[in-house]
């Protein structure tokens, strides 16, 4: 399957962002813990190339905790702050207060020389689309300033947000990039809900996945569907709609059902803490 999506609107972002990026110190990059790699957007790191960085592994709640360490340590060797996290919840954000202050340590140290002090950090926040940026925003601000939604393309403009007195954010739209040379990269971005539902095929999207749990979490479709890992991904499928009583007229398994329960599954982590690619 080999799925592209880079509607306009994010061609006007990454424009946006370019002239953004000189008012900021820091690059807050989100990415999805679930795919720490494929998540990443080339042209994101292009445009943070000379800035502090910051890397959030968001959605770690939803990844496999020993992958979590296992990506933390990577991304650390390549010289990043990493803080993996759950954006929804209060718990992570002393780790990031303290983060943004050590990537930023150089530029208040320089503005300390000047005799500048307690200018505000202000910082890009920018990932794919649906990686949680506004999420994060919210509730580091401790109060909903940005629109979120459990879909990709929710936020369209850039918004300031003000923190406190020591840091300021901006949230901008997530953006893809122009084509996904490795079709693997499209079909994960897919399964973690950044591409449009409207250019996926659901079905082969969801056989796509049972290929996966079936070869690297074995035992967790026999457990959560009562099915046989043994059959290949289309009978699975039809498997699932027969246990879940998905049948159109007549009787025949809808599996086209059975593919949004499995996705939806997957993504709201009802089929377990699950990482798509290791390091
Ligand atoms: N489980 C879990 N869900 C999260 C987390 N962060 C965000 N979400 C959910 O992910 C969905 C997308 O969140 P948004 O904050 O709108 O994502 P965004 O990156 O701003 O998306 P765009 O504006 O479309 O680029 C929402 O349903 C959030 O509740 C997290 O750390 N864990
Ligand atoms: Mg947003």
């Amino acid at each position: 399957m080999n799925i592209q999506w880079y509607p306009g609107h994010m061609t006007k972002a990454r424009r946006m962002m370019q002239d953004n990026i000189k008012l900021v110190d820091l690059v807050i990059e989100l990415v999805d813990a679930r795919v720490p790699l494929s998540s990443r957007n080339p042209d994101i790191d292009d445009l943070g190339r000379n800035k502090a960085r910051l890397l959030l592994l968001n959605k770690a709640d939803l990844a496999d905790e020993a992958a979590n360490e296992a990506w933390s340590g990577y991304f650390r060797e390549k010289g990043f702050q990493v803080v993996k996290l759950d954006s929804r919840s209060k718990a992570g954000f002393k780790a990031v207060q303290a983060a943004i202050g050590e990537a930023c340590r150089e530029k208040t140290e320089r503005d300390r020389k000047r005799g500048i002090l307690n200018r505000p950090v202000r910082a890009m926040v920018a990932g794919i689309p649906n990686v949680g940026k506004s999420t994060f925003i919210n509730s580091f601000a401790g109060r909903a300033c940005a629109k979120t939604g459990n879909k990709p393309g929710v936020t369209r403009g850039a918004q300031w947000v003000r923190l406190n007195k020591q840091v300021e954010l901006l949230d901008t739209p997530g953006i893809l990039w122009p084509r996904f040379e490795d079709p693997a990269v499209g079909l994960k971005l897919a399964l973690i809900g950044s591409i449009r539902e409207e250019v996926l095929n659901t079905e082969e999207l969801a056989m796509e996945l049972l290929r996966f749990l079936n070869e690297h979490y074995k035992g967790l479709l026999r457990e959560r569907y009562e099915i046989d890992e043994e059959g290949g991904a289309a009978e699975q499928l039809r498997d699932i709609a027969e246990k879940r009583g998905c049948l159109r007229k007549g009787g025949e398994a809808d599996t086209q059902k059975a593919a949004a329960i499995l996705l939806e599954e997957f993504r709201s982590g009802k089929l377990g803490r699950i990482t798509l690619e290791m390091p």
